[in-house]
């Protein structure tokens, strides 16, 4: 048995059991620690943990009958609120669960992020996604009981509403997801137009994506100066933030910051926040961030590998530039940092420390050969009245000569493929 009381309680915060099933006892905790995190981001306190080794869960109530008593006396006795089966349960499972343990709410590993997600999100679009999200994922676990229906402290875990009301109530939440759904619409097609400028701009257009709590969002502040929220907290980044950023020698790209990835994300969230995932598939060159300071550096780099290629075969793109950001080395233990050099390849991955700047320039030399490699030396003669070209030049390309002469402005400039497509009737070779 696995029970682990942890000595520190802290009587102002909800307390929790953790409930996970695994096939043997070769599992390590990886995932339960995990849990615990993201319970704590949400405002709770993991008091204890019950793992049952079986080879499936059970059908009624996920774990079998023992189990089940074990932890009704452990709720009992540890005055527990709440307790989290690290998995999706169904509604039934859920309903024969609270009504063995009595005045204790139960909730899954996706109601748990659905939680943290409408605590962080603070944009119109981030906002009805998450609303969104959650209603869809509520709907079939609606259930009539008499019990006080009010959040629980730190809100995690809400409940529906009473029975006499409830078919009545799921047909009133479908129209609002309805209703929701059509003002995300609206808003999706101003983010379409906004990146659609921003393409036609031929700026180079970053994404950083990655496992949440890895350092995204510290990276993007070290690189442009922004001053995105960047904290110990799992997904503190839901909405995607732009920004400039000017290279030494490919000129102004912009980078974009993404909203984390976990293992199993709920798919009620990867439906709802497809638009804001669109970012990483719609931009030139993809920085993945992993922590190498993190044992699970490898579950990261699987998580976001599949995650990124089924994004973009979703939207029917080929492949992109990649580039393995390997973050936090300053506090690297020597066996990961090891695994991790195993995982990207010499081309494509580099070393880094977003919070102390160590590495960060072999982040700009790879970044930039990715964008010369698509880069040529072009020379355009622009009209007098196309002066504004220059600016453009300037902007997004390496500038290496203008020179005015009698019909016109020669400009020799290292360019990519967009900027010769907007500009060729004015190359000069
Ligand atoms: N030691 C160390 N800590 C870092 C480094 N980069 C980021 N951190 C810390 O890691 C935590 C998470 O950083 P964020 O930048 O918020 O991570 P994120 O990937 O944006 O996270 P989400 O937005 O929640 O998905 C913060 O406490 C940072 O201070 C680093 O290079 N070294
Ligand atoms: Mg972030």
């Amino acid at each position: 048995m696995k029970n682990t009381v942890h000595e520190t309680k802290d009587n102002s915060l909800p307390s929790a059991v953790l409930v996970a099933v695994y096939p043997d006892n070769s599992h390590d905790e990886s995932e339960l620690d995990e849990l615990a995190s993201l319970l704590e981001t949400a405002g709770g306190q993991a008091v204890a943990r019950l793992i049952q080794y079986r080879p499936t869960p059970d059908n009624a109530t996920y774990i079998g009958k023992g189990k089940l008593d074990e932890l009704k006396e452990l709720c009992e006795g540890s005055k527990i609120e709440l307790v989290i089966f690290d998995c999706e349960l169904s509604p039934s499972q859920i309903r024969e669960l609270e009504n063995f343990l009595g005045d204790v709410r139960v909730i899954d590993r996706t109601m748990l992020i659905l939680d943290i997600f409408a605590g962080n999100a603070t944009t119109n679009e981030g906002i009805l996604q998450v609303q969104i999200a959650r209603l869809k994922y509520t709907i079939p676990r609606l259930r009539g009981q008499g019990k006080e229906l009010s959040r629980l402290g730190g809100g995690i875990g809400t409940r529906g509403p009473g029975e006499s009301k409830l078919e009545s109530d799921k047909r009133h939440i479908k129209t609002h997801i309805a209703y929701l759904e059509e003002e995300l619409r609206d808003l999706e097609k101003r983010r379409m137009t906004q990146r659609k400028n921003r393409e036609n701009s031929g700026v180079v257009q970053i994404s950083v994506a990655g496992y949440t709590n890895v350092g995204k969002s510290t990276l993007l502040n070290r690189l442009t100066g922004a001053n995105i929220l960047a904290e110990n907290k799992l997904f503190a980044t839901l909405d995607p933030t732009t920004r400039k950023w000017t290279l030494p020698n490919a000129g102004e790209v912009v980078i974009t910051d993404t909203v984390g990835f976990i293992r199993n994300l709920p798919h009620h969230l990867i439906d709802a926040f497809k638009s804001t995932l669109a970012e990483v598939v719609f931009s030139d060159i993809i920085l993945v961030v992993l922590d190498v300071s993190s044992p699970d550096v490898r579950s990261q780099y699987d998580v976001s590998v599949e995650l990124i290629h089924s994004l973009l075969q979703k939207e029917g793109v080929e492949e992109k530039p990649i580039i393995y950001v390997f973050n936090k080395c300053d506090k690297a233990q020597d066996l990961i940092y090891e695994e991790s050099l195993g995982l990207g390849t010499k081309d494509n991955a580099v070393f880094i420390s977003a919070a102390t700047g160590e590495g960060v320039d072999s982040l700009v030399e790879a970044v930039e050969r990715v964008i010369l490699s698509v880069k040529k030396e072009t020379k355009f003669l622009l009209p007098h009245s196309k002066a504004g070209f220059i600016d453009t030049l300037y902007k997004t390309s390496r500038v290496k000569s203008v020179e005015y002469v009698d019909n016109g402005i020669e400009v020799v400039a290292i360019v990519d493929d967009k900027i010769r497509g907007q500009l060729k009737e004015y190359i000069n070779e």
